[in-house]
């Protein structure tokens, strides 16, 4: 049986719009198949509608068909926030209009689109109806903003719409970025630590873990898989030194002592972190540690909403070394899923799970949120290399993040908050 490829991989494809614009229908055509309810009562779809399948030649793609976001009233607003939502974690967006239909809505969500860097393309819909205005087709070239004029009932211009499509999706989304191969040569060995304990999800190994696995085999590279027990053992057997090892966050600590120092060792979380995340940016924000002080509130965000894989990371493991490095009792905030404060302004610091059931994009967004108030985030893996210690070592992979987070621990030893100046481009 062939696996299906894990939701975070797939190019989020979002549908946004007016009420009874023919959102809804829109996808239909494009996935032929009736994977959301149309009818021509405005609010039809009120959570968003995901539907994963194979989209030539882009690949796995997962559509998201979302409620009008003209939507009012108590009910209205929970809907809105859930489209907002969707913006976050979208790829691609479609903006879907009537047609003959464009107005200050249409501009102020293209607005909110294109403000959050999401690469945008307009369906001019209902198209067997009437066409859209010369003024408008002119504004959107000028714009440079790609569109079509579709009709979700004839088929008309889908063609156009698919390849716009396509070249709207980011060229990452087309070529992942590598998760572990590009530090393992051809030929070379990383071992990956990890231990099988009662946390240990029953009868497998994680995600994250196959997926590298995956990444060193079409690499060419050797993968060795080892509980956290036989390391050392592993280590002594081995003719030459591995290129990389990879531990599991939990027991770093103990990895990295029975790991030679001249080899490179870095932990999942850390590689999730500049897969899904900023690692540049997340390593910066490591240095605030620092400047806690007991009371401070610090908020623990997982994106799982189910019952976490590294619940007791979260909830217990990281608030005690943080409580014993600072010694004193930090107030924790622990958040999952996709409920996350608007307002962040009361905490100090965002620590934030590898997100690996997220997309990047979703990831970026809550990352954008961050330091749009100013307040740093960082990751789970960052942690606890930092509280113990070992943090230098773990970005030693990464050059880039590791100068950002030395230049930071210099800028705060010279008393300046330069996080709230701004995070660096997206580079490891
Ligand atoms: N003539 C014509 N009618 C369309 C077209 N697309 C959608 N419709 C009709 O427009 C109405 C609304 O379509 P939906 O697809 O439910 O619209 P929506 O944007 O998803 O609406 P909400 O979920 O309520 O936000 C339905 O009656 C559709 O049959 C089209 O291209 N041409
Ligand atoms: S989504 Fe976050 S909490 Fe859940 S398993 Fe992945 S990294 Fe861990
Ligand atoms: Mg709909």
């Amino acid at each position: 049986m062939q696996r299906a490829t894990q939701k975070g991989l797939r190019l989020h494809i979002g549908f946004f719009g007016r009420r009874n614009v023919g959102k809804s229908s829109l996808l239909n055509a494009i996935a032929h198949q009736n994977v959301s309810i149309v009818s021509e009562v405005p609010g039809t779809t009120t959570d968003p509608v995901e539907k994963p399948m194979e989209l030539q030649p882009i690949g796995p793609v997962l559509f998201v068909d979302t409620a009008g976001v003209d939507d009012v009233g108590a009910l209205g607003a929970q809907r809105v926030e859930k489209t907002r939502q969707a913006i976050a974690r979208t790829d691609v967006a479609v903006l879907v209009a009537e047609a003959a239909i464009w107005t200050d809505f249409e501009e102020k969500l293209l607005a909110e689109i294109q403000n959050r860097d999401i690469p945008v393309l307009v369906a001019l819909n209902k198209a067997d109806l009437c066409k859209a205005a010369p003024e408008l087709l002119a504004q959107l070239r000028g714009q440079r903003i790609p569109w079509a004029q579709v009709s979700a009932v004839t088929g008309e211009g889908t063609d156009v719409f698919r390849e716009l499509l396509w070249q709207a999706a980011p060229s990452e989304a087309l070529e992942p970025p590598a998760i572990i191969s590009d530090l393992v040569p051809p030929g070379k060995t990383a071992v990956l630590v990890t231990p099988i304990d009662k946390e240990a999800p029953k009868g497998r190994i994680k995600q994250l873990q196959v997926q590298a696995i995956r990444d060193l085999l079409d690499n060419d590279s050797t993968c060795v898989v080892v509980k956290d027990a036989g390391l050392e053992l592993t280590l002594d057997n081995m003719k030459s030194l591995p290129s990389l090892v990879v531990s599991d966050a939990q027991v770093f600590e103990q990895v990295a002592r029975v790991t030679p120092a001249q080899v490179p060792l870095t932990a999942f979380s850390i590689l999730l972190a500049r897969l899904k995340g900023d690692l540049v940016a997340q390593a910066r924000a490591a240095v605030t540690i620092d400047s806690l002080h007991p009371g401070d509130k610090v908020l623990i965000a997982e994106t799982c909403t189910h019952h976490p894989i590294e619940e007791d990371i979260g909830r217990v493991k990281i608030p005690r070394w943080l409580n014993q490095y600072l010694g004193g009792e930090i107030e924790f905030t622990h958040v999952r899923g996709r409920d996350f404060p608007q307002d962040l302004s009361s905490y100090k610091l965002v620590i934030h799970c590898g997100a690996c059931m997220w997309n990047r994009q979703e990831m970026l967004s809550r990352i954008r949120e961050c330091r749009q108030q100013g307040i740093p985030i960082t990751n789970y893996g960052i942690v606890i290399a930092f509280a113990q210690g070992i943090l230098e070592r773990a970005l030693q992979p990464f050059p880039t993040a590791l100068a950002a987070y030395r230049e930071e621990r210099g800028m705060q030893a010279a008393n300046r908050n330069p996080i709230t100046e701004g995070i660096p481009a997206l580079v490891n």
